[in-house]
C-alpha cells in the first residue's frame, strides 16, 4: 500500500497581503496543490492523506466543488481528508453536508471514525475539527482499530490549544503510520512511523526553508516514508556582513549576485550587519524592483572609532551623547547611538 501524505495546504489564503507578490502566492498555493495531485496520479498511489487545513477558512460549496473536481482526476487513488482548526466543520455547514463525487472521504466532525478499504486492507482512523480549538487530548486511549489490517491515524494538532497530542503514547498505539498536520515545518516525530509533512508552500516569512509532502509505503508490516520538497518559492533570511571599504553600489551589487545565486524566485529578508563606511547609503530601490524583497534591516555601524570620537568630543554634546548611550547596552540604544552620531557628523554640529 503506497500513499502520499500532505497537510496545511491553506487553499484560499493570500500570504503577505501588503506585498506585490501576494496574489501570485495565492495562485501558487493552488498550483502546487495541483502538482501534488498530478504526482499522486503519476505514481498511482493507493491513498492521498490530507491531514487538515486543506482550506484556510471553512470552505463554501463552490470551494468544495472545486476540490472535488480536482480530486476526481485521480484514477487509482482514494483521498481521505480531515478538517483542521482553520477549515473546521460547523454543524450544517457546507463541509458538513457536502457529498463528494470523486473518490474522497472527509471524515466527520468531532469524533473519531474509521474508513476501511478492503481492496488495500487499510483502515484510516481520523478526527475532523468541529471547532477552532481543542485543549483536551482527544487522541487519548486511541489505538489501531483493526487487526490484520494496515492502520493509519490521521490527526491535526500537537500544540496546547490544538489537541495536545501525547506523541509517545500514540507511537505505541499500534498504528502503522501516524499522519500529522498543523505544524508547518516538516518534522519526523518517529522514524518511518509518525511525521508532519509541513505546509505545501511556505505561508509567511517565518516559514523559511523548503516545503513539501511525504511519500510512503506500508509493506509486510513495515512502513517507509520519505519527505519530498515541492514548493515553488522559499523565504530566505539573507545575512550580509558589510565592510567599511564597500561603496553603496558595491553593497547592492554583492546582494544582487547572492540573490541570483540563491534563486531569484525566492522571497528575501535582508539583514545588513558589520561596519559601513562613513556616509555610505546604499540605494535599495533597484533591488526591491528586481527581486522579491520582504524587508531590509540595517544593523550596520559606522566605521568610526567610538573611543576616539568620545575623546575628541569630551566636552560637547556629541561626547555626552555617546557617553550616555554607550552605557545602556540594548538594541534601541545602539541604534539611537548610531543615528545620533551619524546626524551630528553629517551636520557638523557637536555642541
Ligand atoms: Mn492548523
Amino acid at each position: 500500500m503506497r500513499f502520499i501524505h500532505a497537510a496545511d495546504i491553506h487553499l484560499g489564503m493570500k500570504p503577505d497581503k501588503d506585498k506585490a507578490w501576494s496574489e501570485m502566492r495565492a495562485a501558487e498555493i493552488e498550483s502546487t496543490f495541483d502538482k501534488l495531485i498530478d504526482i499522486a496520479e503519476e505514481r498511482k498511489v493507493d491513498l492521498l492523506l490530507l491531514a487538515g487545513d486543506v482550506f484556510h477558512t471553512p470552505p463554501d460549496m463552490a470551494q468544495l466543488k472545486n476540490l472535488d473536481y480536482r480530486l476526481s482526476k485521480l484514477t487509482a487513488t482514494r483521498t481521505i481528508i480531515i478538517a483542521g482548526n482553520h477549515d473546521y466543520i460547523e454543524e450544517d455547514s457546507a463541509s458538513d453536508i457536502y457529498s463528494f463525487e470523486s473518490n474522497t472521504i472527509l471524515l466527520p466532525r468531532d469524533c473519531f471514525s474509521n474508513a476501511y478499504m478492503e481492496d488495500i486492507n487499510t483502515c484510516v482512523t481520523g478526527f475532523s475539527y468541529g471547532m477552532v480549538e481543542y485543549t483536551q487530548d482527544v487522541t487519548e486511549n486511541m489505538g489501531a482499530q483493526m487487526e490484520d489490517a494496515i492502520n493509519i491515524f490521521l490527526v491535526h494538532g500537537g500544540d496546547e490549544t490544538h489537541i495536545p497530542i501525547d506523541f509517545k503514547e500514540i507511537a505505541e498505539a499500534g498504528f502503522d503510520y501516524v499522519a500529522l498536520g498543523h505544524i508547518h515545518k516538516p518534522k519526523h516525530m518517529v522514524k518511518n512511523r509518525m511525521a508532519y509533512p509541513g505546509s505545501l508552500e511556505p505561508l509567511d516569512c517565518t516559514e523559511t526553508g523548503r516545503r513539501g509532502f511525504i511519500y510512503g509505503q506500508c509493506l509486510n508490516g513495515e512502513t517507509r516514508i520519505k519527505w519530498e520538497p515541492l514548493n515553488c518559492r522559499s523565504y530566505i533570511n539573507l545575512g550580509f556582513e558589510v565592510k567599511p571599504e564597500y561603496s553603496g553600489a558595491q553593497i547592492i551589487d554583492i546582494l544582487c549576485r547572492q540573490i541570483e545565486k540563491m534563486g531569484t524566485e525566492n522571497i528575501y529578508r535582508i539583514l545588513l550587519q558589520g561596519n559601513i563606511g562613513n556616509g555610505v547609503k546604499p540605494d535599495f530601490s533597484q533591488l526591491k524592483l528586481k527581486y522579491n524583497i520582504y524587508d531590509i534591516s540595517d544593523n550596520t555601524m559606522f566605521e568610526y572609532n567610538m573611543d576616539k570620537l568620545l575623546l575628541d568630543n569630551e566636552n560637547n554634546l556629541m561626547g555626552k551623547f555617546i557617553k550616555t548611550l554607550s552605557e545602556a547596552d540594548d538594541e534601541i540604544s545602539r541604534k539611537a547611538l548610531k543615528y545620533g552620531v551619524e546626524a551630528m557628523l553629517a551636520t557638523g554640529d557637536k555642541r
